[in-house]
């Protein structure tokens, strides 16, 4: 296999543990803490969750382990978007296991959640492991966002198990696969199955927090990655000064990534969509706020910028998060009809019979590129795709069309000249930054602490990662304790609470206390790459909200 010689670099690079986890394996202990509940809706989730319901919270400490060394056969599925950091999570967990027991197994399912449903499962040894050690991708056993969601896949997921005599399986997702994992364990033991199932927090999005989750993995390295390039860019348009560039960021529903590049890069513009939404913004009235930078900066000569847009804006703006609301309820409930209409004006005929009057409207006048993206497939999950809405290009649309506005009126004296971009893939399997190769190897090995220890429907956790990793502290919090009700498909369901951008929270303030200046003044920041080897200071500091989070705290 040929490698680069960054590649090779990393292989060498050994990742950092909380303190507790250097020690023999056999003197981690887990301390159990008070019965759980979960955040909202107990009653009903305790109803759902018989078995698995209030378990308390683990930490691991200095102690005697006696139970650690028994031989364990584990599988590992890696489940959704890839985020950088989850070949580290395998490898920490292998280490764990191969520490605790040589003889102990691991094995990969194939694909993510339907690698465990279709048995398509792999022995990950010392060759295959140390060819993935701190590399960024999903690729040792790929990835997928299959549900398992219907009784038989329940069913065949533990025909897969009981075949390998699984002792556990860890599921490494987001909020959706985490909430699978919790109705997966919830199962297991319904069945009478002793395999346990734990979870490890993933997503570059970063809506996978909360008091004992910090931050989920991958978001680090996914905004570095992006902050470089809007850097770059920033760079680029100051020195040629004749570009409005506008660039969407992956994130789906959550602005955190939009935020985090925001306060790394500062840009003139920084949309939120939590705030749009909290202040009932229309489209119209966006376009006016970026229209207002665009005049000003022109006053001063300036006719460039950079304007941040998260992926899942159009959700949030009132009147397209109805248009989408009902085109997903019109495909939900005619499902087959529509998958027969093939054209997109015999798609259009159909909705304006299958949505209100005031969305259909709305659906119109988009330009015909966008519309045809809002009737695009939805995800497994019944969302709409916001990734492949190529919103950065409505909004440019608009702005022209206003500014256009705004030279006849003799308002607007500058040259708009823009273009797009949109960044997301360029940043999920980037190398892991020092963070989330510590970060996601410690994850790892704590959820082999959390299998020795006989626990089941955990979410392996580590803390306090605005300090040193050698002072992180590690453990597992009960994936009931996560868990609220939600409208979906119609009916109510247990999931995990997503966490959205904070208006009071330190990561909004602190961008909310500056942005009016950036609107005008060009104050761009420029990050530059990743660094893996030097100062700590320039190779291990965790993102802005990490940090802006933890000063609330
Ligand atoms: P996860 O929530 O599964 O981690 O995925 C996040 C994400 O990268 C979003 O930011 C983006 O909207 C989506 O995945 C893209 O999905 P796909 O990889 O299926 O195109």
């Amino acid at each position: 296999m040929v490698i680069s010689a960054l590649q090779k670099a990393r292989y060498g690079y050994k990742p950092k543990l909380p303190a507790c986890l250097c020690s023999p394996v056999c003197d981690i202990a887990v301390e159990l803490g008070a019965p759980t509940e979960a955040v909202a809706d107990q009653e009903e989730i305790r109803k759902i969750f018989k078995l698995s319901y209030g378990k308390p919270l683990a930490t691991f400490v200095n102690g005697k382990n006696e139970k650690i060394n028994r031989e364990l056969k584990v599988g590992v599925i890696l489940s959704g978007g890839q985020a950088p950091g989850g070949h580290n999570v395998i490898a920490g967990l292998y280490d764990g296991l191969k520490k605790g027991n040589p003889n102990s197994a691991l094995y990969g399912f194939r694909g993510g959640p339907s690698g465990l449903i279709e048995n398509k499962a792999v022995h990950l040894d010392d060759a295959l492991i140390d060819e993935y050690r701190n590399t960024g991708g999903f690729d040792i056993i790929g990835s997928g966002r299959t549900k398992v969601e219907t009784p038989e896949q329940f069913a065949a997921s533990l025909e897969t198990v009981k075949k390998l005599s699984l002792d556990a399986v860890v599921i490494i997702g987001g909020d959706d696969s985490n909430t699978n994992a919790a109705l997966l364990a919830e199962y297991f033991l319904d069945q009478g199955s002793a395999t346990q199932v734990i979870g490890c927090p993933k997503t570059i999005d970063g809506d996978l927090k909360n008091e004992y989750i910090e931050t989920s993995f991958g978001f680090d390295t996914a905004c570095k990655t992006y902050s470089e390039l809007i850097g770059n860019l920033g760079r680029d348009t100051n020195s040629a000064k004749k570009y409005w560039h506008f660039i969407k960021l992956m994130g789906r529903a959550a602005s955190h990534i939009a935020l985090e590049c925001a306060l790394q890069t500062q840009p003139n513009i920084c949309l939120i969509s939590e705030e749009i939404e909290a202040k009932g913004l229309s489209l119209d009235q966006v376009i006016d706020q970026i229209c207002a930078s665009i005049v000003r900066r022109a006053e001063n000569g300036d006719n460039f910028g950079i304007v941040l847009i998260p992926e899942g804006l159009v959700e949030f703006i009132p009147e397209m998060k109805k248009l989408i609301s009902e085109i997903n309820d019109a495909i939900a409930r005619r499902e087959s009809e529509f998958a027969g209409i093939s054209s997109f004006i015999d798609q259009m005929y159909w909705f304006s019979h299958c949505i209100s009057e005031s969305s259909y409207q709305i659906l119109q006048t988009l330009p015909p590129d966008i519309a045809r993206e809002f009737l695009m497939d939805r995800d497994p999950h019944g969302n709409v795709q916001v990734s492949r809405i190529e919103t950065e290009k409505l909004l440019v649309g608009m702005v022209e069309k206003k500014l256009y506005a705004l030279k006849q009126e003799k308002i607007y004296r500058g040259k708009f000249s823009a273009l797009t971009h949109f960044f997301g893939y360029e940043g999920r399997c980037a190398f892991p930054s020092n963070f989330d190769a510590d970060y996601c190897y410690s994850l790892g090995y704590s959820a082999f602490v959390l299998i020795a220890a006989g626990l089941t429907g955990y979410l392996s956790s580590v803390r306090n990662l605005t300090a040193p990793a050698n002072e992180w502290i590690a453990g597992g919090v009960p994936l009931t304790m996560m868990m609220n009700l939600e409208q979906r498909h119609g009916s109510k369901k247990p999931v995990i609470k997503k966490a959205l951008v904070e208006l009071d929270g330190g990561p909004f303030r602190a961008f909310d206390a500056v942005r009016d200046t950036w609107a005008v003044k060009t104050s761009f920041l420029f990050p530059g790459a990743i660094q893996y080897f030097g100062p700590p200071e320039v190779c291990d500091e965790p993102t802005k909200t990490l940090r802006l989070e933890h000063l609330r705290g």
